[in-house]
């Protein structure tokens, strides 16, 4: 049956749900996902950094289609964060609470239901949830091992694993397209989920991009040198750019002038399992710009400064990539006529402090790590240039791409499908408040394992642990930077009750007994 797309545009789901199980007309997906990419760093959500630092092919999603202001992520660490949108459930639901979990391949998953409905399936790129997502039913599968490399990765398939030479985000983009273009069953509906490892830690970009942002300077969050005042967890942090990040290792600084020998450099495989000519390379384009680091023999304010321009220029630098290889991929679509029929998604696994409170890394509920991109285009259903400032999470990928594909979802499911978001309304009884609770203590960064709840203007949050109870409250409105904890401020005693009363009635109503009783 045939809608007129005037219809469709008024009512997306409409055209779903006539379509039927076996209806062609049934929308293939792409999902695109990137590792640490702040939405900060995508110049969509217009942020005066990502003005110096665009990504163009990002932004065609939102222009095609919609962009979600508030989205946000249950607990802001890769493989929670991976458990949860496959499986659409909060992590002490699907048990994968801190990276190193195992995850379970048997359990209940989204692509799996997707081809169990008819749909050809694919996966590339970071998994991180255990070994390989054989099992998980994906027809095809190539896979980064754990973290994964930028340079020469290993890389797992069905058939084993082995060293591919070349550069991590362009092996991902390259066997998403000849997947797309060759190695698919194109009498079904497919789809891909393409997971990028940049720009994540050691942000080592490109060769064709190590030199792209050498020379730019990025304006400096106004909290880069935030004292922590009122937030204890906050002082126990170590994710701190000129305290924590390593000098040869994250920054590429080397040991004086006019040598290419790195300073601490925690991890040499990063760069020992370059070739020759690639680390030769590599070396000649950072020489003069670390030259000339050495001999401004910056210390103090100075370096921190410098180090955070440095962090920029390197993270930013392999995005890059990122965003062409999304070009790549919205280009072919477009080539081959599969756009009008195709739901692209582009998102993180999570957010990432880019400076902002002296910070690189995420895990925290403040806002830069707690929220996460998403743009999504489908011609013809989502009008084109579409803002939703509906509060969104992780846990509402899995049923939304059910939707999409008419197929019945799992009882066990926590999120909500957002295809009645995409209209530009929002249904009255959408939440309004979002939930969160992060575990990995002790852990890289030390930050201690808290829950809270963020609504429309004030977030509540409780950092636990044995020796640390720890209440924090934020005026969103009235301090965007969440730098003044009011939780011992008498104005607030109205506002502080209630939001404690919504974080009780949330852990109830998902079912998270773990972490202490909030009373
Ligand atoms: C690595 C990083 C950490 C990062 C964790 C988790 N160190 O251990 O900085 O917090 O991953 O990141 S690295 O220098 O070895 O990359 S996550 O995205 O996988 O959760
Ligand atoms: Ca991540």
């Amino acid at each position: 049956m045939t809608i007129r797309i005037s219809l469709a545009l008024a009512l997306p789901l409409a055209f779903v749900a006539a379509a039927g199980a076996q209806s062609p007309a049934r929308p293939n997906i792409v999902f695109i996902m990137s590792d640490d990419h702040a939405y900060q760093a995508i110049s969509a959500y217009g942020s005066e950094l990502s003005k110096l630092a665009p990504t163009p092919n990002i932004d065609r999603i939102a222009k095609n289609g919609a962009i979600f202001t508030q989205s946000f992520v249950g607990n802001s660490l890769c493989g929670p964060s991976r458990a949860t949108l496959l499986t659409g459930r909060h992590s002490h639901a699907h048990g994968f609470r801190q990276n190193g979990n195992q995850f379970d391949n048997r359990v209940w998953v989204w692509p799996r239901a997707l081809s169990q409905a008819g749909y050809a399936t694919a996966m590339f790129g970071k998994w991180h949830l255990n070994y390989s997502p054989e099992g998980i039913g994906f027809d095809d599968w190539k896979v980064l091992d754990d973290q994964g490399e930028y340079y020469n990765p290993d890389i797992i398939t069905p058939r084993g694993r082995s060293i591919v030479e070349g550069y991590a985000t362009d092996l991902t983009t390259q066997y998403s397209l000849d997947w797309l273009k060759n190695g698919r069953d194109k009498s079904k509906p497919f789809a891909i989920l393409i997971h990028h490892k940049a720009p994540h830690r050691n942000f080592m970009p490109a060769l064709r991009h190590v030199q792209k942002y050498q020379g730019v300077t990025f304006p400096l969050p106004a909290n880069y040198f935030d004292d922590y005042a009122g937030r204890k967890a906050a002082t126990m942090q170590e994710m701190n750019i000129y305290r924590d990040m390593y000098e040869g290792h994250d920054l590429k600084m080397t040991v004086a002038k006019g040598s290419a020998q790195l300073r601490y450099n925690r991890w040499p495989g990063a760069f020992d399992r370059m070739t020759h000519a690639q680390q030769a390379e590599w070396d000649a384009l950072m020489q003069a710009d670390n030259d000339r680091m050495n001999a401004a023999n910056l210390s103090g304010r100075d370096l921190a400064i410098w180090k955070y321009q440095r962090y920029m220029q390197q993270y930013l630098g392999t995005i890059a990539a990122v965003d062409e290889g999304v070009g790549a991929v919205l280009d072919y679509l477009e080539e081959s006529g599969l756009d009008r029929n195709t739901v692209v998604v582009y998102t993180s696994d999570q957010g990432f402090y880019l400076g902002e409170h002296g910070w690189f890394d995420k895990r925290f509920i403040y806002e830069e790590s707690m929220r996460t991109p998403f743009l999504i285009q489908y011609p013809g259903h989502i009008r084109s240039g579409t803002r939703i400032a509906a509060p969104i999470q992780n846990i509402d990928y899995a049923p939304t791409f059910l939707d999409f594909a008419g197929v019945k979802g799992a009882k066990t499911i926590q999120g909500r499908s957002m295809t009645p978001l995409l209209t530009g309304r929002t249904p009255p009884d959408w939440r309004k408040d979002v939930y969160y609770h992060y575990y990995e203590f002790p852990g890289f960064h030390a930050v201690r394992a808290h829950y809270g709840v963020r609504g429309e203007r004030y977030k509540l949050v409780r950092f636990y642990g044995e020796d640390l109870d720890a209440w924090e409250f934020y005026d969103l409105k009235a301090d965007p930077n969440e730098m003044n904890n009011r939780i011992d401020d008498p104005a607030m005693t109205v506002p502080i009750a209630a939001m404690k009363k919504r974080l009780v009635e949330l852990r109830r109503e998902y079912g998270d007994t773990s972490g202490p009783a909030v009373r």
